[in-house]
């Protein structure tokens, strides 16, 4: 396989490396009240990653109780609004939820882009049941593992769920990539292109088979994006996707407007510089791919 770092000029890395330190310095254009809440503390995994007021996903089930709560923001795709619900790692304690809120936002797809424990530490929690026919309750949702699919770089998951309190049943597909670090980038371009890939004709074959029961978006509910804090990995991820899709149907598309964008709704998308360039290269490799340049370009 080429070298597709070699296609950017060291010149060019610090480029990019410093249209991330510009985009650093942007302060969120909101406020952060709900999540820096006394009784809300205990629902945040890192105290110093918060949601905006403005974007938050609210638990329409506890809209009476004393918090409503969960460290989760709404996300623009490309043409598409509230694409992705950004999030963080479940915690035991949100477990519950969390489940709930991918009942009542209808979601079919779950990325995760963590391992649960990584260097000796937890990550996130283990929020669904693991083994195939294993079987969770949490909160009111009853949640199934039907199936798991290994692959080299992923596991996928078929959930079934059940509302305990409707009777109704649904099917959730888990997707789990497993070789990218906290603060670090996938080991390769490729396999998160891949993994990418698959997530996407998981959510379209399961928008389809909803067919008019699905009222909204065409391209369906949020999918559900997350890591450890829900800003990393998960702005990277997200990031990718939307700019390859305006690449597909544009031919051009912006990483730092669509960072910039990103930040204003999941605060803190994108942690390093590396994963930044990241972004880069990986779209450059998707090009390569899709013939869309050529080798000595
Ligand atoms: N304060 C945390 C820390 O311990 O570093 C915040 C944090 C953790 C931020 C993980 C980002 C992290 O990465 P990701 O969003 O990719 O899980
Ligand atoms: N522990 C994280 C860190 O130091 O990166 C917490 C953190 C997250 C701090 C985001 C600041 C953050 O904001 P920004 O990405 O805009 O610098």
């Amino acid at each position: 396989l080429p070298d597709f770092m070699a296609h950017l000029s060291c010149a060019q890395r610090s480029g990019i490396y410093q249209e991330y330190e510009e985009l650093r310095k942007e302060q969120p254009p909101g406020t952060f009240h709900c999540a820096l809440a006394g009784y809300n503390q205990e629902r945040n995994r890192y105290g110093d990653v918060l949601c905006l007021d403005q974007t938050r996903v609210h638990l329409k089930g506890k809209r009476n109780e004393r918090s409503d709560y969960i460290n989760a923001s709404f996300m623009d795709g490309y043409k598409q609004k509230n694409a992705y619900i950004g999030t963080q790692g479940p915690l035991e304690k949100t477990y519950g939820d969390f489940w709930r809120m991918v009942w009542e936002q209808s979601v079919l797809v779950i990325v995760m882009t963590t391992r649960t424990d990584e260097g000796g530490r937890r990550k996130c929690g283990q929020y669904w049941p693991l083994q195939e026919g294993g079987q969770e309750v949490y909160g009111h949702i009853a949640v199934v593992n039907q199936r798991v699919d290994n692959h080299s770089h992923y596991n996928q998951t078929t959930l079934e769920l059940h509302n305990t309190e409707t009777c109704e049943q649904r099917q959730v597909t888990h997707f789990q990539f497993l070789s990218w670090p906290d603060y670090g980038v996938p080991s390769s371009a490729l396999s998160l292109l891949d993994f990418l890939g698959a997530v996407k004709r998981q959510q379209k074959r399961a928008v389809k088979a909803l067919g008019s029961q699905w009222r909204g978006h065409p391209l369906g509910p949020p999918m559900v994006v997350h890591c450890s804090a829900g800003i990393g990995r998960t702005g990277t991820f997200c990031a990718l996707d939307i700019c390859l899709s305006q690449l597909q149907e544009v031919g051009t598309l912006s990483v730092c407007q669509t960072v910039r964008r990103m930040r204003t709704q999941r605060a803190f998308s994108i942690q390093t510089p590396e994963q930044y360039y990241f972004c880069h290269t990986a779209i450059l490799e998707h090009a390569q791919r899709q013939g869309l340049l050529s080798t000595n370009q």
